[in-house]
């Protein structure tokens, strides 16, 4: 009796156990990032993406092969948490507009986008360079 008593209190504490465990898997699928390349090189903006998820911290890497400044600005980071990590220094904030990217540097700007379109970007200095960024709805699996 007391015995069985006991078995029974070390499955519930297993189970306890392996709650926490798997409750660690969401856990860390959610900082799971998915990530947009953007390549400038002879003044355009060349963009690989994988399909994106809504909801989900996005990681904009950019990088200027030119030997001009470039800027990467864009609307979708105006109302929006935004974090610009460049050359070391990371801003974070909300009203972002934008990083300016040194030649041969790179910028990274981290967000989370929670609603579906195409957002648009572009170069404050050459008004023509353009680029977007198409984010559809895809549902989490
Ligand atoms: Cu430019």
């Amino acid at each position: 009796m007391h015995n069985c008593q006991g078995t029974r209190l070390h499955k519930m504490w297993v189970l306890f156990v392996g709650f926490f465990l798997l409750g660690g898997v969401p856990l860390s699928s959610a900082q799971f990032q998915q990530e947009v390349n953007v390549t400038i090189e002879g003044y355009m903006f060349r963009t690989t993406q994988t399909p994106l998820q809504l909801n989900t911290e996005t990681v904009i890497h950019i990088k200027n092969m030119d030997d001009v400044r470039h800027d990467f600005g864009s609307q979708m980071f105006l109302n929006t948490l935004t974090e610009v990590e460049s050359n070391g220094v990371i801003t974070y904030g909300n009203g972002v507009e934008g990083a300016y990217i040194d030649p041969g540097k790179e910028v990274s700007i981290r967000l989370v986008l929670d609603h579906p379109g195409r957002f648009q970007f572009q170069c404050s200095i050459h008004k023509d360079m353009k680029g977007e960024i198409l984010l559809l709805t895809v549902d989490a699996v």
